[in-house]
């Protein structure tokens, strides 16, 4: 009796444990899931900024073809111009297909970040890229849509740096995000990511 008794316990206890534990299990895969999509769905959106030849540009203007979207600013030490000579060299290999994608460089820093600039900076890389700059206000709201973090980060000579997102968010013509290029990504999987995103065979 006393036997059984102990075993029921035991028994009732393992039971207990295996609910609790798939219940956790549940939840996360279910929170994790639905964190993931949900997300990834909400990246990108409405915003209102200035290119680099000084036109006020919204998103609609770069509707209708598949844009790269990505922040940084042109003081940065290497994030930024490694990111934007890695979209150079494959605009290039992309020859005339490149034409049919946009190309969104957005400013963390509109304080230094001019259009004027802007469009100094972008003499160094594909001419093809589009720099925005615009007021505090617009480049936040634009940083939010994308998930971009941002912030000023003080340095010892009085200036400052930068520290932000160097994820390049796939948009597809409508707008829509569809995928992200990581930072240091090797080159023949953003070039395969493009070839997708631009509908292209995998040659
Ligand atoms: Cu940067």
């Amino acid at each position: 009796m006393r036997k059984i008794g102990q075993n029921t316990v035991r028994i009732g206890a393992t039971v207990v444990a295996l609910i609790l534990g798939g219940a956790i299990v549940f939840g996360w895969v279910y929170l994790h899931d639905d964190g993931g999509s949900t997300m990834a769905a909400e990246i990108g959106g409405p915003f209102s900024l200035v290119d680099h030849h000084g036109k006020s540009v919204t998103d609609r203007d770069y509707l209708g073809k598949p844009a790269l979207v990505f922040f940084g600013f042109t003081n940065c030490p290497n994030v930024c111009p490694a990111t934007l000579l890695e979209m150079t060299n494959q605009l290039k290999e992309l020859a005339q297909d490149a034409d049919r994608l946009n190309v969104l460089f957005i400013t963390v820093d509109p304080e230094r970040d001019t259009p004027q600039q802007l469009a100094l900076y972008l003499s160094s890389f594909d001419p093809r890229i589009t720099v925005l700059s615009g007021t505090p206000e617009n480049i936040l709201a634009a940083e939010k849509d994308y998930h971009n973090y941002a912030k000023k980060v003080p340095l010892e000579n009085g200036g400052y740096t930068m520290d932000h997102t160097a994820t390049v968010a796939m948009m597809n013509s409508k707008g829509q995000y569809v995928g992200a290029i990581h930072y240091e990504a090797p080159s023949a999987t953003t070039r395969a990511k493009l070839h997708r995103l631009l509908g292209l065979g995998n040659s």
